[in-house]
This record gives structure tokens, sequence and C-alpha cells, in this order.
């Protein structure tokens, strides 16, 4: 089955889709090990990881080539965050086009302005018109010619302030002009506002969350509340910035590594991750070829 099938199924289907931020193929090739169904290519991370801003200052080339590494890296698919699709209807169309060929399963694109500031920095959250963002959401499903590649309007109405009725409205518009599901984004230190959305939207649509502002919620809870998807957008690029933090102050104070062997990945493990041991199988084969067209030769 196609990655753009399994990601569809899953949305849809009754257990709830668990998808892990990634930010570079070593991590989304964790997600895939710790049992998660699907990646995130999120913005945030692969920025962060270049020690950017999360503010399309990434061209989608640049973003679109760290999504592309991603898949590339792990059986399960890839839901590539878009930001909010890089600028006009134009862009939208050259986007859909390039995920698709690249390997993803599926786009996420966000109802705000170009350029998009992150969510949860303060300023400039302004929503994009609704009829203009969903024409584009109409625009990239008619430019995919995969019809199981995933196409997310994400909603960013409590983001900016504008409330439950407006989430609704725009739930609405951008069903009609085709998404294939929807994220409703909340920066509340409770899930009150998703749960509010959930429980009044009268779609047929899965709808998808991301829990960063309010992690006490549970997988099982979000399914119970009947979400089709829960994304962990930022958790395994924090994990690593805490870790190396701690590890380099150890080393640094320590004058040695000693203090800090038996705590961090061991060169077997990182080489495995590699997939060194198939680079070894290969080069033996190559090596056997290499003899046995000498000898003919
Ligand atoms: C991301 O991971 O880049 C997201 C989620 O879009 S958020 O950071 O919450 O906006
Ligand atoms: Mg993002």
């Amino acid at each position: 089955m196609s990655k753009s099938r399994t990601l569809r199924d899953a949305l849809n289907g009754s257990a709830i889709t668990r998808i892990m931020g990634a930010h570079s193929a070593l991590s989304a090739k964790l997600a895939e090990e710790a049992g998660f169904n699907a990646i995130w290519a999120s913005g945030l991370e692969i920025s962060a990881a270049r020690a950017l801003p999360d503010a399309n200052i990434l061209s989608m080339a640049e973003c679109l080539e760290a999504a592309a590494e991603i898949a590339g890296a792990v059986d399960i698919p890839v839901l590539a965050d878009c930001d909010s699709g890089f600028g006009g209807v134009g862009n939208v169309v050259h986007m859909i086009r390039s995920y698709e060929s690249r390997g993803l399963a599926g786009v996420c694109i966000e109802d705000k302005q170009f350029p998009k500031m992150n969510s949860f920095v303060e300023g400039n959250q302004d929503l994009a018109p609704i009829g203009d963002f969903a024409a584009k959401i109409t625009a990239a499903k008619e430019a995919r010619s995969d019809e199981d590649f995933v196409v997310v309007a994400r909603i960013e109405a409590f983001i900016a302030g504008a409330g439950l009725e407006e989430a609704l409205r725009r739930a609405a518009v951008y069903e009609a002009a085709g998404a294939d599901a929807l994220l409703i984004h909340s920066k509340r230190a409770t899930a009150e506002e998703v749960y509010a959305f959930r429980d009044a939207y009268q779609g047929a649509l899965p709808v998808i969350v991301v829990p960063t502002t309010y992690p006490q919620v549970t997988a099982t809870e979000l399914t119970e509340h009947g979400f089709g998807g829960v994304i962990y957008a930022n958790q395994g690029l924090r994990a690593s910035i805490s870790a190396m933090r701690d590890v380099l102050a150890q080393i640094g104070g320590d004058g040695s590594t000693f203090a800090v062997e038996g705590a961090i990945a061991t060169l077997k493990d990182v080489f495995a991750l590699q997939n060194v041991d198939e680079l070894l199988t290969r080069q033996e084969r190559h090596d056997e070829l290499t003899a046995t067209y000498s000898a003919i030769a």
C-alpha cells in the first residue's frame, strides 16, 4: 500500500493516528523505532535544527529537502508541515507537485498569512481571508496526481483569538473546498478549546490536534473525544537539546568524556541507525562479483 493511502486510512480509522515530529532522517528513524504511526516533518523542528526562527525564513526548497530526507529514511508515512503554503496559489501548486514527487504522504497548510510566525510566538498571527485559503485547498487538491495524497487544512482561529464560531465556520468551508483532514490548533494550557471544537464540529473529516501546551491529555482521552490524529510536534527536538546540553556541560566541566560514556548512545547504536550492516553486505557482494568478473575478463 502507498504511504499516502496508509496515512489516509490511519486518519480515518477508529484508532487515533499517533504522529511524531522530526527534524532529520535520524530523528524520524527513532520515532519509527518507538512505534509511532507517522512522522510530522515539523517546520519548527526543521528551522530550529538550523538555529533559525520558524517564520518562513527557510525557503520551500529547503523545507522540502529536509522533509524528503525524512521520508527517505522511514517506512511509515510522513506528513509535511508546509506552513501557510509558501506564498500564493502558484506556490501551493508547485509545493504539492514537489512534495508528492519526493515521497511525502501528505501536506498540512495553515490559514495564516505569508510569512507565517510560529503559533506560540507573540504577534503576527493574522488569519488568511477564509475564501483565499479555501481556494488554495482546492488548488492543492487539483494539483496532486496521487488521489490518496493527503491535504490537511489547519485552522488557526484559536491561535489568532478569533474563537470557536470562526473555527467552525472555517472548518465547514475548508471541508467543502476538499480538505482531507482538519488540524485544530490551540495554545491553551488545557484541551478545552479543541474539545469544544470537536464537540461542535458536525462534518465528516478526521480532526488532528497538537497538544504542545496541554501535554496532560492522553492519546486515549483524545480518542474518546473523537480525534483522528495527534501530533507530538517538538518533544523529540526538545529532548535532544536537553540531552546534548547536559552532556556537553559535563564533558566541559570534567575535561573528560568518561562520566558520560555510559549515558550516551554507543557507536554500535549509531552504526545500526546508519544501516552500516547493509553497506558491509553490499561491499562483500561487490568484492565477490569483482573477483568473478575479473576472472572471466
Ligand atoms: C510545527 O511543528 O512546526 C508546527 C506546530 O507547526 S506548532 O509549532 O505548534 O505551530
Ligand atoms: Mg509549523
